[in-house]
């Protein structure tokens, strides 16, 4: 295993556990209750996507840190563009070539023992045979990218560095928003893509995540390159697990937007 955590295993890791997908989840009557309970009740839901919140980079055209801790992250090139609601400069498109938001100034908070990531990317075709980092913290440490075989990979080290365990799989190259969440809780890596679970990876050695350095960023590994090429939108950090219910809400946020723009369409979508 390089320290990049991309490719050819080298040794450096002991063991390598690879999830295997346990389908679709599909949204059950209580959680559309839930959401349904938006229409009254917005705040208490949106004070639950709050509840061990460390960052939240809208990249809205920039790298601040909405969450209240003051995170801001230094963005480098990026060109604000379009949301998955084909809102203007509510996102940020990375050209591959030296784009990335820096965060290493915040490493100790961004580095917790357990996290969740909830991250909207869309990675533009025709760039296959290339490693496009969403979100990366190295040395060791965790990240979320497209591979070189245009898979979705996510990844933690733990065990002092000794072990890598990882998911991946799909084919996420398609020019289309999607939405991944990657959770660590201390033993098992969860995935979550587009607002249902994709696949899980138990670990051998349960524990902390792994770090050496400060090295995070949005749209590159760390400080190793492996540029994204694509867009990236509302990056979240959280310092423990989130649940189900938690996760498909990051995803369904656009019925948050819905109400709060007076666009129901995509109320649809979740549809009983
Ligand atoms: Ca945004
Ligand atoms: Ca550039």
């Amino acid at each position: 295993m390089d320290d990049q955590g991309h490719g050819v295993p080298l040794g450096l890791g002991r063991t390598i556990r690879v999830g295997q997908p346990k389908g679709d989840v599909v949204p059950n009557r209580s959680w559309i209750m839930c959401m349904l309970g938006v229409v009254v009740s917005l705040p208490l839901l949106a004070s639950d996507f709050s509840s061990g919140l460390i960052a939240h980079y809208r990249l809205d055209g920039d790298g601040q840190d909405s969450s209240g801790a003051g995170r801001h992250g230094q963005v480098f090139g990026t060109t604000p563009t379009t949301d998955r609601h084909s809102a203007s400069g509510r996102a940020l498109e990375f050209d591959g070539d030296g784009d990335y938001v820096w965060l290493a100034t915040h490493a100790v908070a961004l580095q917790p023992a357990e996290l969740t990531i909830g991250a909207w990317f869309r990675a533009d075709s025709g760039e296959s045979g290339l490693v496009s980092s969403i979100v990366r913290s190295r040395l060791y440490g965790y990240y979320l990218s497209i591979s070189e075989s245009d898979s979705l990979d996510a990844a933690v080290f733990v065990d002092g560095g000794n072990e890598f365990v990882q998911v991946s799989g799909g084919n996420f190259r398609d020019d289309q928003w999607h939405h991944a969440t990657l959770s660590w809780n201390g033993i098992e890596l969860v995935l979550w893509v587009d607002g249902v679970l994709f696949e899980t990876a138990t670990a051998v050695a349960s524990g902390p995540i792994h770090y050496e350095e400060a090295a995070v960023a949005i749209g590159r590994d760390g400080d190793a390159g492996w540029y994204f090429v694509g867009a990236i939108d509302e990056v979240r950090f959280y310092d423990r697990e989130l649940d189900d219910d938690e996760r498909l809400g990051l995803y369904h946020e656009l019925l948050i937007d819905g109400w709060e723009t007076g666009d129901f369409s995509a109320w649809s979508s979740i549809t009983p």
